[in-house]
């Protein structure tokens, strides 16, 4: 693989730990709001993103690439709702999906074809990942300000993410 490809992995394995990062703070603040079931969704998907995180990194060790790790800036930890998180969450993984845009062209124009195949995985995954959080904000913006209607989403949530 050419340095450039391997640098551009090795960042988008930083942004999955990133990614999870961002997802712990969201679950942090749900659980903050008492929405337990969302915080349970949140960490259901900081779990998800630390081994997507991994996949990379196991990808470049057998590679033959050291991964290297570096920080990443802080991610946001105020939301107004749980709505403004799971509208930020789906603005996250689009910024997912064009970052795996652009590595993929990055392979291809490389003709680096194992990677392209080591791609299509995450790619497949960003389509159910962008299509399960626009369910979620639509439901969402249906539900508003019914308290009850949240309740009950709330519970719902968390019980479909522990099965
Ligand atoms: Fe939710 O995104 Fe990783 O890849």
């Amino acid at each position: 693989m050419s340095p450039t490809l391997v640098e551009a992995l090795n960042e988008q394995m930083n942004f999955e730990f990133y990614s999870s990062h961002v997802y712990l703070a969201m679950a942090s603040y749900c659980e903050s709001q008492d929405y337990d079931g969302f915080a349970k969704f949140f960490f259901g998907h900081a779990d998800e993103e630390r081994e997507h995180g991994m996949k990379i990194y196991q990808y470049l060790q057998d590679r033959g690439e050291q991964a290297i790790f570096t920080g990443f800036e802080n991610p946001n930890n105020m939301y107004e709702s749980v709505l403004d998180a799971c509208e930020q969450a789906l603005e996250h993984e689009k910024v997912v999906t064009s970052r795996f845009y652009n590595l993929s062209e990055i392979a291809d124009s490389e003709k680096e074809y194992t990677t392209t195949t080591f791609l299509k995985w995450f790619l497949t995954e960003q389509v159910e990942e962008e299509s399960l959080f626009e369910s979620v904000v639509q439901k969402l913006r249906r539900i508003k300000d019914d308290e009850g209607a949240l309740f009950v989403y709330d519970m719902k949530i968390g019980k479909e993410e522990t099965e």
